[in-house]
Order: structure tokens, then sequence, then C-alpha cells
């Protein structure tokens, strides 16, 4: 494959292991990795980085003339917990990165272009059962007003000058291999470490709060396929809605339990309750899988048995 791919925000959840897959498939010297903070060893080691501030345009494009770069996966951006305390922060960081990159796309500088979108573009005014792929979205947090307005600015960009970009909403992901920072779905990654470290967790959403989730390595396999398919194929140029399975804080403790069963979950809410309670509880993702073909592998339960295995080989 002729493809040279920046990653920006390659040392994030999904970065990390975004990066891995890539350079496996297209080449490690094929696929640059970038973020403000310098990479893991194992970053450095298998290929190209750049530290990168995803909001310098000037920089972007020194990067992308640099190494003849043809595709852009932009994976930098405030999550919704950390963004409802830096609001101006959060949307400078969203809107300056996709706009800096969506520019690059539109003076030819590159071929095609990933940006991720989010469950949070939807408010509590969507329906939370089903949620269609286009339906009222009256997003009540910072986070999910810049993906909202991100997705207007990538169809925009398509519509108006022929940009090649392609998008996701993301559900909450889970994985083992890096930790997220500053979502609302984040406790459904840390309750297996904990539960592996102290057999305890206690959770700051309620019991009864259904979110969409997704295990990484299904959230990749997405990523990388809406990437390479035909452009033909691609109908939505806002954004894909995208699923693999939705539960409770309370449904993931009982899965972990038939594992480890002395696990015990306590519960103590905080302001990430009104974020959860604001967003889709079972996201209707039709169209992608008709569109691209997509289809989830991971369930709650392979997901659960395939995240503890992982945790304690690391431990
Ligand atoms: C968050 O919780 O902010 C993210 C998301 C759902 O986009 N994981």
């Amino acid at each position: 494959m002729s493809d040279t791919i920046l990653i920006i925000g390659a040392c994030g959840q999904i970065g990390t292991e975004l990066t891995q897959k890539l350079r496996e498939i297209y080449g490690d010297s094929n696929v640059i990795a970038s973020d403000i903070r310098e990479g893991t060893a194992e970053m450095l080691k298998t290929g190209p980085f750049e530290i990168l501030d995803a909001t310098d345009a000037e920089e972007m494009l020194r990067i992308v003339k640099k190494y003849q770069v043809t595709q852009v996966y932009l994976m930098a951006a405030m999550l919704s917990a950390t963004a409802e305390k830096y609001p101006r922060k959060a949307w400078d960081l969203n809107m300056s990165s996709l706009l800096a990159v969506l520019d690059l796309a539109k003076d030819k500088h590159i071929k095609q272009f990933y940006w991720p979108s989010s469950i949070a573009s939807f408010g509590p005014t969507s329906p939370k059962i089903n949620t269609p792929q286009q339906t009222i979205m009256e997003p009540s947090t910072v986070y999910g007003i810049s993906k909202l307005s991100g997705e207007q600015w990538c169809n925009y960009y398509h519509e108006k000058y022929g940009v090649d970009v392609r998008s996701i909403r993301y559900p909450g992901i889970i994985s083992w291999k890096t930790k997220p920072g500053g979502g609302t779905t984040d406790y459904a990654v840390d309750i297996y470490f904990k539960a592996l470290e102290n057999a305890s967790y206690e959770c700051f959403l309620s019991e009864g709060t259904r979110l969409p989730m997704m295990y990484m390595q299904d959230a990749i396999a997405a990523t990388i396929q809406i990437m390479q398919v035909d452009a033909s194929q691609i109908n939505i140029r806002t954004s894909y809605n995208l699923a693999a399975m939705s539960f409770t804080p309370q449904e993931i403790a009982g899965a972990i339990k038939s594992y480890i069963p002395a696990f015990k979950m306590s519960y103590k809410t905080d302001f990430r309750q009104e974020i959860a309670d604001s967003w889709p509880q079972v996201i209707d993702d039709a169209k992608a899988r008709k569109d691209w073909n997509w289809n989830h592998s991971f369930d709650l339960k392979l997901m659960t048995e395939d995240m503890l295995k992982n945790l304690k080989e690391k431990s």
C-alpha cells in the first residue's frame, strides 16, 4: 500500500493501539506517530515520531510535507468530563485541530482524513433507545457541542471542497493497554484494573446507567475499515453511528463477578452522572452495517474474559 499516515494524538487511549495496528498493516516507516508529549519507548522504537501540538497548523503542515503524508487520523481531543471543567480550552483544542486538518485536505496536502465524533453529539432530547442516525441533536455538554459542530464542519468541507473525510460516533471504548483520561465512560475501564487490584470498585455512575460501549479491538477495526472502503460506500459525511453493546455499571460488575466472585461494587455518583444521563443508551448503527459492512465481534462476556486475561498477564 502506498499511503503514508500521520496520527495526531498517538499517545492517547485509541491513538496508541491505532498506531500499532496501522504500522502492522502499512509498514512501520509509513506511519508517523505524533503527540504533544513524547511517545512510549515502544512507539519510538517501531517508527517515526514527532512532537506536535494538534492546534499548531503550521507545524502540522511542516510534518505533512516532510513525510509526504497522504492520510491523517486526528485522535487528539479533550473528553467530556475534563471539557466541563475547561469549556473554552476544550472548544479551542477540539475545533482548531479539526479545522487545521480540514484545511490541509482542502488545500490538497493530504488525500484522506479520519476524525472521531462521539455518542456525546446527542443530547437529552434525542431518543435514548435505538438512537437513529438522524434525529434531534441538542448536546448539553461542551464536548458534545464540539463534536456536533465538528460533524457539520466535516460535512461542509466534503460538500464544498470535496474533502474525503470519514467519521464514526464512538461509544465508550474499553481497553487494557492505555487508560483513557477525562471521559464519562472511563469507569468501564477503571473497573477492570480495580477488580484485579483489590476486588472492589467505587463507581461514579449509578447502577442503572446504561451507555453504549465497545471493546478496543472492534473500535480499531471499525476505524481502519471506514478508511479503507471505497469512497462510494461512504454515504454519510457527518459521522456514522456505531454500536457493539450497551450495559449498566451493575451489569459489568455482574460480568466481572463471574470471574472474580469476591468482587464488590459500590456507588458514589458525581457530576459525570448528569453527562451520562444526557446521552443515548442504545445506538442504532444500521447505516454503518449496510454501507460498509460494519460488524462487531465483542460482547460484554467476551470483552470481560479478554480484559481480565490481558491485565493479569500484564501485571
Ligand atoms: C467520553 O466519555 O467522554 C468519551 C466518549 C463517549 O466520547 N469516552
